[in-house]
Parts: C-alpha cells; structure tokens; sequence
C-alpha cells in the first residue's frame, strides 16, 4: 500500500511542505539506526479526531531517547503540542502519527555524543495494518527462526529504529514462508512478541500475555486492553509463555498501534482454539474500537481531543 501523502510535516519545529521533509545521506541515524520513533493513532469521535493515549506515547518517546543518552532539544510539552498540531493542519480526522528523533548530519563515526538530535513528525491516513481480512477472520502466525534482542545486546524496552531490522528479518520470514506475521522468541525460548505488536493468549477464561522481561515492548495497546479486560471482569496475568503454550491456548490475539487488536488463527499451522477470533478476543476487540472513537465515557481520560 503506497503511503497516503497529507500536506504538512513538523520537523525542528516548523511545518514544512510533505515534499520537503528532507534530510542529508550523512544523517548519523541513517547510517547506524541512531533514532528513537512512536507509532501513534489518532482516531474519528463525534468531537473530532481523537489521540489516543499521546501523553503515554510522548513518555514512552522520551523514555526511549534517555536510554540511548540522545539529547532531545524540546520538551515533552512541545512536542506533545506540536502532536495536535500536525493532525490539526493536516486536516485528519483519523491517521497515524510518526514522531522520531535520529541523530542528525555533523559528525560520523559511531560516537552518538557528537551528533544533534533531529526531530519530526508526521501524520497521514493508515488503513489496517494487518489487512480487514486479518482484522476480522483472524492472521496466520508463525514463530520465527529470528529471536528477539538479548536485552544485553540491545534493550528491547527501546523503540529505537536499529532494532527494527530484527522485526523487518522476522516480516520477511512470515511473508516469504506464506504466513501474515511472526511471533519472536527471547534467547531463553520465551515468547516475547511479534515484529511490531504484542501478543496474548486465553487460556481457561484468563487473559495472559508475556511479561516485559521477556523482551516484549511495554506496549500502550497492551496496557490498555490488560485494563479493559480487568474491567471487564477478567482475570489478567503477565506470564511467561512458551511456543507450545501458543499451540494449545483457547484463543489468541496480538495488540499495536498501528495493527490495533487482531486475532490469531493458527501459530505454525497448530489451529487457535476454533480458528475463528474467540469470544473474549472479539469482546475486547469492540471494547478497545468503542474506546478510541469516543463511544466509551469511563475512558475519556485516554483520549487527546485535537481541536
Ligand atoms: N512491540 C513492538 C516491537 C512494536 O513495534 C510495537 C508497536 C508494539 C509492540 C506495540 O506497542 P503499542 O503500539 O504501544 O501498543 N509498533 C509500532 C510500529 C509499527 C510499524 O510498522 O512501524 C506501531 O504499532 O505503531
């Protein structure tokens, strides 16, 4: 799917043409993945589009970029502000938002200290990530060959660019071997998560999903759909899961920003407990779209209103 252009993006704090978004072959982070980014979603209410959970995201942004010790030259009030901004000049009523902040041109060589960080923000209409079909009928899954970062090599807390080429590995697996997505093992043989989604099993009416040590991403759609489900009335664990555990779980689903809440059909061709997207899958499913568009008051909290 081509990218849907919108018109402006945020970079260094001006709004510039989408066309001029534009940075030097040199940039530092292009050269060793020296960048931290979210993936945030903003979606359609009856009061105008909505982001969902960006103080978390701007937390999450900042986080990441101390873990790597990168300097970022704005606060996380501004860039919370200049988040609204982009959805609001661009006219959204619902997109994806793309905030990163790369080493930029200056220095090369691998010492990041040297280097000013960048940052930008862009904002553009995102259809399912995992395909309408996955959303509704649920994905083919398989555990990769890949196994997710050692947190000793990388720290797999970090949304740092670099370490998407473990992800990217893993994609092209599940796509070359005809499967839609990839589940990584930590090097214990833990299930941690997927390319770019956390994952979730039902088993016996509890909702378990790994625990972050096991090399997951503290995930904000994870966190949410752990609370809407203890809301709910569901017992919610974090515990650690092994590949088998996925083969006979009763239902399974995995949860992103941008792939939102999919149902997993099959892990490495075992069937997902009837195939088809589970009961509590579905309920949580259309708990978590009621919430992002507004149809949910006890969540209001959640929501980042644009205008
Ligand atoms: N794990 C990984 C590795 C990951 O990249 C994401 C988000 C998640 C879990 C889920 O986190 P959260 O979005 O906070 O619920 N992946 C982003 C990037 C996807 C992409 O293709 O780019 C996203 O969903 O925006």
């Amino acid at each position: 799917m081509p990218l849907v252009e919108s018109e402006k993006i945020w970079m260094d704090g001006s709004l510039v043409d989408w066309k001029d978004a534009n940075v030097h072959v040199l940039s530092h982070g292009l050269h060793y993945g020296s960048g931290v980014f979210e993936g945030i979603r903003a979606y359609a209410t009856e009061n105008g589009p909505a982001i969902f959970r960006l103080e978390d995201h701007v937390d999450r942004f900042f986080n990441s970029a101390k873990m790597l010790l990168m300097e970022i030259p704005f606060s996380n009030e501004d860039i919370f502000s200049a988040i609204k901004e982009i959805v609001r000049v661009n006219s959204l009523d619902s997109c994806y938002i793309r905030p990163i902040a790369f080493l930029g041109y200056g220095e090369m060589g691998l010492n990041p200290l040297l280097s000013k960080t960048s940052v930008s923000i862009a904002a553009w209409p995102w259809g399912t990530y995992l395909g309408e079909e996955g959303l509704q009928n649920g994905i083919r899954a398989k555990v990769s060959s890949w196994q997710r970062h050692d947190p000793n090599s990388v720290p797999p807390a970090v949304k740092c660019t670099g370490m998407y080429v473990n992800s990217s590995l893993a994609k092209v697996e599940a796509i070359k071997s005809g499967y839609d997505e990839c589940i990584l093992l930590n090097p214990q043989g833990e299930v941690s998560e997927c390319t770019g989604e956390n994952i979730f099993v039902v088993k016996g009416g509890t909702l378990i999903t790994p625990p972050i040590s096991s090399g997951a991403l503290d995930g904000i759609t994870r966190a949410s759909i752990m609370k809407i489900a203890s809301d709910l009335g569901y017992e919610v664990k974090e515990q650690t899961l092994l590949r088998s555990d996925l083969y006979v779980a009763d239902e399974a689903f995995l949860t992103g920003t941008a792939a939102e809440v999919v149902p997993i059909a099959s892990v490495d061709d075992r069937v997902v407990g009837t195939g088809k997207p589970g009961d509590m899958t579905k309920q949580l499913q259309s708990s978590f779209f009621a919430i992002v568009h507004g149809e949910e008051k006890r969540y209001e909290g959640w929501l980042e209103y644009v205008r």
